[in-house]
């Protein structure tokens, strides 16, 4: 008889930027007729999180939940006290806690595909029940290429120095130090310790998958698989864009409003799960909306996890620029479904901050985009799209918080991406190569295939 099919466990850390791609490829690895268990930290961070975390179970019966509850977590230093580096590193602390409950399970465990941000609380469970572990990349190749070789760079517990101008990784172009995350430069943070110590992980596992595909990132993957970043290390497994996952949470809020705007016509303005712009920020762009003169469509978040985000748009934004542009544009606050949105031939650009699901999402449908990376990897992120020509960007629009980029300049981004023929149609080639890595015997179909039938035997 064939062998069985393998039973994966799959570790998602913190953050929807997190959460997202896990699910995404649990329903890909049940759909490929694996046995799929869901580790879920409890309690989440964000609404946001558990409302998927059901939803998704729900939407897809086979796969099993384990809920794991975590030990709680205080930082010695609260000034770097984002609740979601917490939880990555409560994870961690945790990770021992996982081999009884992942001990028992029927079938056996094959292998643990762990969220990268959590990956250093897995090693000794995988190493307990002698299980392979795979982890999962929620960034680019390029960052991914960053993290594997940070232990080179940090010691632990110290940063990166400002002396610097650039950053050298075997085998790469060099990373601007400017595009580094602010928390590299501070010693001891909460974020960078992290990513050192799951660093050190990486080197341990069968290889890494990351949602991307070759022909969009084909420098860094073959520069860690052609082994220049560092001998021997683990392979980068190209796997995405990840598939949209089956998700009914009955939100559809904007699409009959973009059922009535003309094709390419709508500029879609979304930050991510957990990006608060400053209220300067947030009246320059709304500025820049209104003069660009094209019809918009705005996900706003005034805080960092959605709990606590109570605010109204006339608050936000003022009750005369809600009337003046409500022929316009459409300001909409809480949960939209991104996936639905970008796929809507109505839209004909994304002002993103280049969280890399985002991107990905991009790239599968050929959207071009105006980069506007906020924090974290996103500047490399933002890189990417640019030298894959997927987008613009502009590099002295800064951090989150950095300066105010004024409405002028925003609305003649917007105008220059929404009219630029040549990029339009670059994104579009991008869209056709997506695609095909993803059908049947393209290059990221092969990949997950394999993977699936090394844990068969
Ligand atoms: Br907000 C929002 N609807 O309203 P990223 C996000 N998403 O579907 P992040 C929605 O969440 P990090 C919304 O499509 C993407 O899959 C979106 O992930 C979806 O950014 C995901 O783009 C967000 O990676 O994470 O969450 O800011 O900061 O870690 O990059």
């Amino acid at each position: 008889p064939p062998p069985p099919p393998p039973h994966i466990a799959l570790l998602p850390s913190a953050g929807m930027g997190h959460l997202t791609p896990l699910l995404r490829l649990a329903a890909m690895l049940a759909s490929c007729n694996c046995t799929v268990t869901l580790i879920t930290a409890q309690p989440p961070v964000s609404a946001a999180e558990a409302t998927h975390i059901t939803a998704f179970l729900a939407a897809n019966p086979t796969i099993n939940r384990l809920d794991f509850q975590i030990l709680p977590y205080i930082p010695s230093n609260t000034a770097t006290a984002d609740p979601f580096f917490i939880q990555f590193e409560a994870i961690i602390r945790s990770g021992h806690l996982l081999t009884p409950l992942l001990s028992t399970t029927s079938p056996p465990i094959s292998a643990i595909f762990a969220d990268i941000a959590s990956a250093a609380g897995v090693f000794q469970v995988a190493d307990d029940l002698g299980i392979p572990i795979y982890i999962v990349s929620t960034t680019c190749a390029r960052f991914s290429s960053l993290v594997a070789y940070i232990q080179h760079l940090i010691a632990p517990g110290s940063s990166i120095t400002m002396a610097e101008t650039s950053i050298h990784v075997p085998g790469l172009v060099p990373f601007d130090i400017s595009t580094l995350p602010p928390p590299f430069f501070i010693p001891n943070h909460i974020f960078t310790n992290g990513l050192v110590s799951n660093s050190r992980i990486l080197t341990k596992s069968k290889g890494i998958l990351v949602n991307t595909f070759h022909a969009f990132e084909p420098e860094a993957i073959g520069a860690v698989n052609g082994g220049k970043v560092m001998p021997n290390f683990p392979p980068f497994l190209p796997i995405g864009p990840l598939k949209p996952h089956n998700l009914e949470l009955g939100d559809h809020q904007p699409l009959p409003w973009l059922d009535k705007q003309p094709p390419q016509s709508v500029v879609y303005v979304n930050f991510g799960s957990r990006t608060a712009l400053s209220r300067d920020q947030i009246t320059e762009l709304r500025n820049g909306l209104e003069e660009s003169g094209k019809i918009f469509l705005w996900v706003l978040k005034s805080t960092t996890v959605d709990k606590q985000d109570t605010e109204e748009l006339e608050e936000l934004l003022g009750n005369s620029f809600i009337q003046r542009t409500k022929h316009k544009g459409m300001v909409v606050k809480g949960w939209v479904n991104q996936e639905q949105i970008l796929s809507h031939p109505a839209i004909g650009s994304f002002v993103s901050h280049c969280g890399w699901n985002s991107v990905m999402e991009a790239a599968a449908r050929g959207i071009p985009v105006l980069a506007w990376p906020q924090h974290g990897d996103q500047k490399v992120n933002a890189g990417v799209v640019e030298t894959a020509g997927l987008g613009i960007w502009t590099k002295g629009w800064g951090w989150l918080g950095e300066k105010t980029v004024k409405g002028e300049e925003i609305a003649e981004k917007i105008r220059m991406v929404m009219s630029d023929e040549k990029l339009r149609e670059k994104a579009r080639k991008i869209g056709e190569e997506a695609k095909t890595a993803i059908e049947i015997g393209g290059s990221s179909n092969k990949v997950l295939m394999e993977i699936i039938n090394n844990l068969q035997y």
